[in-house]
């Protein structure tokens, strides 16, 4: 990737925008021109939508619940269904996206009439019961080819491993809306200036340290854990200050807060499986896939506590895996610990 001679003072680069970057190939991605641009400048157009949406809930009442549940029995959120359609209306109108599977779907919505080869996946408002309270939430995508030879686009057209995907990507809606997007090489990060209607590159070149000292796991489910997560969990907790440890907790209880954070200071986030959700909280397809490859391409790891979440193949598009990410080391002392030989 070119290092730009000069950098202007500020945090942000300015004129490098995200499309500008994603023109100029510093993705290192060859198929990065035409109808590859054009898809994610629509994904960033939803993500500008939302973003406007988000930073006035309160003022637009669009704070609370539609009343409707979704396909995971969850109450939407007015919110999640503005993301939804801000999602569905920016996809559906270049033609590049044959079809898109969300979590507020039970099935795959498909753009009649598409032309493209790529299909989206997304969990459109992610962490949507934080929004009455302020916390930040976020837009989670990932981006797959899809084989028309295969034949007409259907679910088994999205069960890939997430290996296979040609891009991933995040939007953060926190003290400021950054927009995190990967195509396998390398991670970078924009910032959106409302002043200017931009996202502008403020997180060049994203790597996740080796190691870090903060864990960040929901203790409240501590009785429902195998004896194998709760000795990991005594491990991190103990005092021994040439490992780091105890290492800090941070929990937000949104995915795309605590997996930032992850990426950018190191340390571990782990939803292990429970006696409440046998396979995990998180959706393999449109959460865990996409940061799985965010973190792979910064250095860092995604695994089911086991094998790495990108070599999974998936038998449904709504399907639930346990999700360990963050720093190499940091998350293979948690595959130790599953294996039963932690360090003692
Ligand atoms: P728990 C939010 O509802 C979410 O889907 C993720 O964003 C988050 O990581 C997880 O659930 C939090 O789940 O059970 O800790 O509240």
């Amino acid at each position: 990737m070119p290092t730009p001679s000069w950098k202007p003072p500020d945090a942000s680069q300015i004129g490098v925008t995200l499309e500008t970057f994603i023109l100029e190939g510093m993705f290192e991605f060859p198929d990065a021109r035409g109808t590859f641009t054009s898809l994610l400048n629509q994904i960033c157009l939803a993500a500008k939508i939302i973003t406007g949406r988000v930073r006035r809930a309160g003022l637009a009442d669009v704070f609370g619940y539609t009343g409707e549940t979704n396909v995971q029995g969850e109450l939407v959120q007015k919110l999640d269904m503005i993301a939804h359609e801000a999602l569905v209306q920016s996809l559906r109108r270049r033609g590049h996206c044959a079809a898109l599977a969300t979590e507020e779907a039970p099935d795959p919505i498909l753009f009649e009439g598409a032309t493209g080869n790529y299909l989206v996946v997304s969990d459109p408002l992610d962490g949507s019961s934080n929004i009455d309270v302020d916390i930040s939430i976020g837009t989670i995508f990932g981006v797959m080819r899809y084989d028309k030879s295969r034949g007409p686009v259907d679910q088994s057209s999205f069960l890939v491993p997430g290996r296979e995907y040609c891009a991933a990507g995040y939007v953060i809606y926190g003290s400021s809306t950054v927009l995190v997007l990967t195509m396998g090489k390398s991670v970078h990060g924009f910032t959106w200036d409302p002043t200017a209607g931009e996202f502008f590159l403020s997180h060049e070149n994203i790597r996740c340290p080796s190691n870090g000292n903060m864990y960040s796991i929901n203790e409240g489910n501590h009785c429902r854990w195998t004896p194998e997560v709760q000795k990991w969990n005594a491990y991190v907790k103990a005092d021994d200050e040439k490992t780091r440890r105890p290492y800090k907790h941070r929990y937000v209880g949104s995915l795309v807060a605590d997996a930032h954070r992850t990426l950018l200071k190191g340390g571990i986030f782990a939803y292990p499986p429970d006696t409440n959700n046998t396979n995990g909280k998180l959706r393999l397809l449109y959460e865990a896939n996409p940061f799985a490859m965010i973190l792979e391409a910064a250095g860092g790891k995604a695994t089911d506590g086991q094998k790495p979440i990108l070599d999974i193949a998936p038998t449904e598009i709504h399907q639930r895996v346990p999700l360990i990410l963050g720093s190499v080391e940091d998350v293979d002392t948690y595959a130790s610990f599953m294996r039963g030989e932690g360090p003692r």
